[in-house]
């Protein structure tokens, strides 16, 4: 930090907010997940990271909710070239996959089912990178965080964080429930995140949601009957909202629903579309970005240890939109609740 003022011009590193930490000296760090293979409808979001680092450097260090904290130190994990270019060609795979799906053919139809065993393949690979990257960071005492990505790349991180704390709470923050099992084939789709992460990860003990507002009827089913979980409907939370109650009281319900260690996995399309306008998935209605903010200092001023995050499909397909921008200031804030105080 000795050369470093923060109040200067910013001068790119290839770290998010050119901050001057390495992997060593760093208390939490960011892995990258340059990943989009089983998103359904708009792709990009493998541009996400980039993207992200880019629009950090225009973030301001110093923070309104929490000073200076960010000398404790922010790091970045090397970019891994390997994973945007596998990303790139099981892509392929999957678009023939979902273009075959759409005209009728079943999955189990042979021009499905090969290229379909590739990418589940080649997801299975890209988790137990992720896994294997945080174990070694989270074995030397960091936290660690993801920028993502679609929102199947936080599996090995959610893996990773629940074996080395022994139980884990997630505060899922979206558009949709994301509970299919293996949506259009793909055992790992972004759809599919915290189905797997029920069935697979037997630390969890709380699952709460936040914002959903597309869901199947199978979806409710898991919802109504996992004891596990509890979410708070969009519709519900603004019925609240238009009928009176306060977004305090609203998060403090949500915050009463956790325990003191909390891992967050916040989908950008949690928030209104109008802040992720290139989001793969968007759904009108959701957070503003300020509720959203407010939840998040909330469950920190509560006493509420986060233990890690990921932050998911942001896209910027069209450069001139805010996407990049909103994404690189949430990561901040994320970043922030992640250091001790
Ligand atoms: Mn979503």
């Amino acid at each position: 930090m000795e050369n470093f003022n923060p109040n200067d011009i910013c001068v790119p590193n290839g770290n998010y907010f050119a901050l001057p930490f390495d992997t060593d000296n760093g208390e939490l760090i960011l892995i990258s997940a340059p990943w989009d293979v089983t998103t359904s409808y708009r792709a990009g979001t493998a541009k996400a990271p980039d993207a992200i680092l880019d629009a950090s450097l225009q973030v301001d260090l110093y923070d309104y909710d929490f000073g200076k904290i960010y000398e404790k130190g922010i790091a970045t994990h090397p970019f891994d070239e390997d994973m945007l270019s596998e990303s790139k060609k099981a892509r392929v795979h999957a678009e023939k996959v979902i273009s075959r799906l759409e005209i009728g053919l079943s999955s189990k139809d042979w021009t499905i089912a090969k290229p379909l065993e590739h990418i589940n393949e080649s997801c299975e690979k890209m988790n137990k990178t992720i896994y294997e990257t945080a174990k070694s960071y989270l074995d030397k005492g960091k936290k660690v965080a993801l920028v993502g990505g679609d929102h199947s790349t936080p599996y090995g991180l959610i893996k990773a964080t629940a074996e080395k704390y022994g139980e884990i709470a997630i505060l899922h923050i979206d558009a949709h429930a994301d509970l299919r099992k293996a949506y259009e084939g793909f055992t790992y789709s972004h759809a599919s995140i915290m189905y797997n992460v029920v069935n697979d990860v037997k630390e969890l003990t709380q699952l709460t949601q936040v914002g959903i507002r597309d869901f199947c009827e199978d979806e409710k089913n898991i919802i109504d009957t996992n004891d596990k979980i509890t979410t708070f409907f969009d519709r519900d939370i603004h019925n609240n909202l238009f009928e009176g109650e306060t977004w305090e009281k609203i998060c403090k319900k949500i915050c009463d629903t956790l325990p003191k260690n909390i891992y967050i996995s916040l989908d950008i399309d949690g928030l209104s579309p109008e802040y992720c306008t290139n989001t793969g998935t968007p759904v009108p209605g959701g957070l503003s970005y300020n509720e959203l903010v407010y939840l998040l200092v909330f469950l920190k001023k509560s006493g509420k240890n986060i233990i890690g995050f990921d932050l998911v499909e942001v896209s910027q397909i069209d450069e001139n939109s805010v996407d990049a921008n909103i994404g690189a200031r949430l990561l901040y804030k994320l970043s922030l609740l992640c250091l001790e105080q």
